[in-house]
């Protein structure tokens, strides 16, 4: 498996390459299973969460599949009342900003991602054996911020807010999200995936000393929680330039890099000794295929360059999630591109 090969210092077959969010509605077959079943509906379904996490690797041969999913599904899957609002994304029916709402916050049990576990199983039958199963979580931070503020938030306010004036009440529930993420996790892993990824997509709305402070050990306690099953980790975040190093000494076999920052450069904030994920602007995918080639040279040259100065490999991916908008064929003529140059 060419991901797998990147993650863990082998030379790769070829360069692998997946997209975040690469399921999804730049897909025509997306649009068209989802046009009668809701976002959580369909990730409670087995077989459509196997149809959908297929459909991408069909299409435009990734090196990866991941598995279509939401970080919200855990939460959901335990009993907490939330919905995924076409458009908007997660919405908590009641937000948790209370020493009683954390007390009464329920933790994951693995029996109830049934659904998660029966389509992995499927995928494993399907999936052509040179392409890596992921599997993902939302970090406790992000997962932490949804609950907080209700749904998707600019500023996090009322998040930074418990978290500094509130310390003790923080860790609690930053401690009982993780349960939940590295019991998440773990059946993803028992069920038998390639590589997991910990999203803390909002982690770069914070500064590095509050990260290490009110974040870091929580997301530290579920990477060493996935670190026995001889399976790559992967750590990703947006507008993290500045945490780069901090996320890497959580733990984890590969870090996420946004476009901000170049890989070479990322690598070397790091320290080298992990593998590099990224990290193409998902814009880039809308500009046409002369800036798409000379994009995509330029990052290959940086992963390069980053590798040779001592990263464990380069697997290429967006900065962020593909957007809505993206034609297909272009995501398609961007694996190409990335197998040829
Ligand atoms: O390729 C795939 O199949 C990806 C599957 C996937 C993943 C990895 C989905 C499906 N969601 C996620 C993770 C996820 N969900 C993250 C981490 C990745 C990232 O940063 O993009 C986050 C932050 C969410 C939360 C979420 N869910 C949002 C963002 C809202 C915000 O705060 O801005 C949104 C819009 C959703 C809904 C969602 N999740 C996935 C899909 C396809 C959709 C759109 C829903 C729909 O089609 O109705």
């Amino acid at each position: 498996m060419p991901l797998v090969a990147a993650a863990t210092g082998k030379v790769p077959s070829r360069r692998p390459v997946w997209f975040m969010r690469q399921a999804g509605r730049s897909l025509p077959e997306y649009r068209e299973i989802r046009a009668d079943r809701g976002m959580l509906e369909a990730c409670f379904d087995a077989e459509l969460v196997c149809e959908i996490t297929m459909q991408p690797v069909r299409r435009h041969d990734t090196d990866a599949a991941i598995l279509f999913s939401d970080i919200v599904v855990p939460l959901r899957a335990a009993g907490v009342d939330l919905d995924i609002v076409a458009g908007t994304g997660p919405v908590i029916a009641d937000p948790v900003r209370t020493a009683s709402d954390v007390a009464a916050l329920p933790r994951l049990e693995r029996e109830q991602v049934g659904a998660v576990t029966s389509a992995i199983g499927m995928l494993l039958e399907q999936l052509p054996p040179s392409v890596a199963l992921i599997g993902f979580a939302g970090a406790p931070f992000t997962l932490a911020s949804y609950l907080i503020e209700g749904g998707p938030s600019r500023t996090y306010e009322r998040t930074k807010t418990i978290m500094r004036a509130q310390p003790e009440l923080w860790h609690q529930l930053m401690g009982s999200l993780a349960d939940t993420t590295i019991t998440f996790l773990q059946a993803q892993l028992e069920a038998g995936v390639d590589a997991v990824q910990l999203f803390d997509s909002w982690a770069g709305a914070l500064s590095e000393a509050d990260y290490e402070k009110y974040v870091a050990p929580h997301s530290a306690r579920v990477m060493a929680e996935v670190s026995g099953y001889g399976v790559p980790r992967i750590h990703f975040g947006v507008g993290t330039g500045e945490l780069l190093a901090a996320m890497t000494r959580v733990g984890t076999d590969v870090i996420g890099v946004d476009w901000r920052v170049p890989l070479d450069v990322a690598a070397e904030r790091v320290g080298y000794g992990v593998g590099i994920q990224g990290n193409l602007d998902p814009t880039v995918l809308m500009a046409g295929d002369e800036v798409l080639e000379q994009e995509l040279r330029r990052i290959i040259a940086e992963g390069d360059r980053a590798v040779a100065a001592g990263a464990r490999g380069h697997i290429l991916n967006l900065g962020h999630g593909v957007l809505p908008t993206t034609e297909a064929s272009a995501i398609t003529r961007a694996v190409e591109l990335i197998h040829t140059l």
